[in-house]
Parts: C-alpha cells; sequence; structure tokens
C-alpha cells in the first residue's frame, strides 16, 4: 500500500532528549530536598517504564520506600517538565542526523507529519520551538502526546490516537522509533517501523523492526523512506 504518513516518536528518534531528561528528574529530586539521584545505569533501566510519573513510581516502588505519594509524584512531574523545558529552550539538544531533512523531503512529498510520543505535549513544543522556531503543529498535522492515553507504549494506544486523527489505517503509515518500548507499541498497532537506536537504547531488542537504520540520514533510508 502507498505509504501515507510517518508517525514520529519524539525522545530518542526526533533527538537525544533523555539526558535532559534525566538532569531535569534529578534536579527536581535535589529542589524537593529528595535524595534520589539517577546515575546512568539507574535511567537506562528506569527508562524500560514509560512515562516520567510511572518511572517514579516505578522507583519508589524498586527501593520500597512509601514516599513521596502519588499526588507528590505528579507536582514533581510539573517541576521536573518545567526545568526540563527550560533546558530545551536553551538549544542544548539538537535533532538527530537526517531528521530535519527527511521532514522536509516527506512533507514536500505530499507525505502527512505526525507524533506519538509518550513524553508531554509541553516538551513536544518546547523541542519544536528550539530547532524549528515554531509550535510543534506547524511541522506536525497530528500530535498524540503524554497523558491523553490510558496505556502508554508497549501498548497500541498511542500510535492508535495519532492514525485515528490522520484517517488512515495503519498499512498506510510508517513509525520511527527508537526503542523496544516504541517498536512493540508501533508493532501492537499493524503499524510498519522504522527503527534508529539511540544511546539509551542500543542494546534493546529489534528483531521486530521492518528496518533498523544507523541514522535518519538520507543514505541510511531505503527506498520505500525516501522521497526525494
Ligand atoms: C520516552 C519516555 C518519556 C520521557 C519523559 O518514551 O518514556 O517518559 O522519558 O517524558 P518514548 P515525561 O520515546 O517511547 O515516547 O516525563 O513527560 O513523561
Ligand atoms: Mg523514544
Amino acid at each position: 500500500m502507498t505509504l501515507k504518513a510517518i508517525i514520529f516518536d519524539v525522545d530518542g528518534t526526533l533527538a537525544e532528549t533523555e539526558e535532559a531528561h534525566r538532569k531535569a528528574f534529578n534536579e527536581t529530586f535535589a529542589n524537593a530536598g529528595i535524595d534520589w539521584r539517577w546515575s546512568i545505569e539507574d535511567y537506562t533501566r528506569l527508562l524500560k517504564t514509560t512515562g516520567g510519573k510511572e518511572r517514579m513510581r516505578r522507583h519508589r516502588e524498586d527501593i520500597g520506600a512509601g514516599a513521596p505519594s502519588d499526588d507528590e509524584i505528579a507536582r514533581l512531574h510539573a517541576e521536573k517538565t518545567a526545568l526540563y523545558c527550560g533546558l530545551i529552550s536553551s538549544g542544548a539538544v539538537p535533532l538527530r542526523p537526517g531528521v530535519a531533512a527527511w521532514i522536509d523531503e516527506a512533507r514536500a512529498a505530499g507525505i502527512r507529519l505526525a507524533i506519538a510520543t509518550t513524553t508531554n505535549r509541553p516538551n513536544v513544543d518546547a523541542l519544536s520551538q528550539a530547532v524549528w522556531g515554531c509550535p510543534a503543529e506547524e511541522v506536525f498535522e497530528v500530535i498524540a502526546a503524554g497523558d491523553e492515553v490510558g496505556a502508554k507504549k508497549p501498548a497500541p494506544d498511542v500510535f492508535l490516537l495519532a492514525l485515528q486523527r490522520l484517517g488512515f489505517g495503519p498499512g498506510e503509515a510508517v513509525a520511527v522509533e527508537d526503542s523496544e518500548n516504541g517498536l512493540r507499541s508501533a508493532k501492537a498497532a499493524g503499524l510498519r517501523v522504522a527503527v534508529t537506536p539511540s544511546i539509551y537504547t542500543r542494546n534493546d531488542a529489534f528483531e521486530d523492526a521492518d528496518w533498523v537504520l544507523p541514522s535518519l540520514e538520507r543514505k541510511e533510508r531505503p527506498p520505500e523512506l525516501s522521497f526525494a
């Protein structure tokens, strides 16, 4: 079937954002007087739990702590989002190689562009402003983000929501992901999936991917994913 849309993940796919997320979590904990500090090793493990609030609850359970409460975690997460957006707005994180050119190329070819991400909508907008100088909806026609769905990746919900908003079936779109959870989510939605591993996901399992690409640069993309 002809390809009509590309649905992009954000964290790790459009940009290597996870170090900025980790720093924002750690700064939030320090500001709140909580003695949690997530190392790169900790965060690699914790990333298996998608969503920032879910990740904090997972850590609380892992260490057998009774606090912070779920309400407190929601407040901490709002602060983390503000800190993260500040980091991204300072221009600290560029797009990954090939992303900007691919998006231009796809748009010029009439391919419709969407986002399906676990991250919060303000984080998507902060990245778009920093790298494109405009709100995310000026780049992506459809954005499905964060808490808009009940079940985060690897559940298919966020990709199904993006497809529904596009008005397409899964055979008409391709998902672009960097993680095993993202791959499983997109596959469960019935999509073909191109994976480009990121710093935090290079040891994930990608056997089920339709394509595994070292980067999203044109020279690495198969003919089906080149439009120029
Ligand atoms: C990314 C995530 C997100 C971010 C944090 O997953 O799991 O949780 O790390 O975002 P994916 P929030 O790239 O598969 O969408 O703190 O805003 O939840
Ligand atoms: Mg990702």
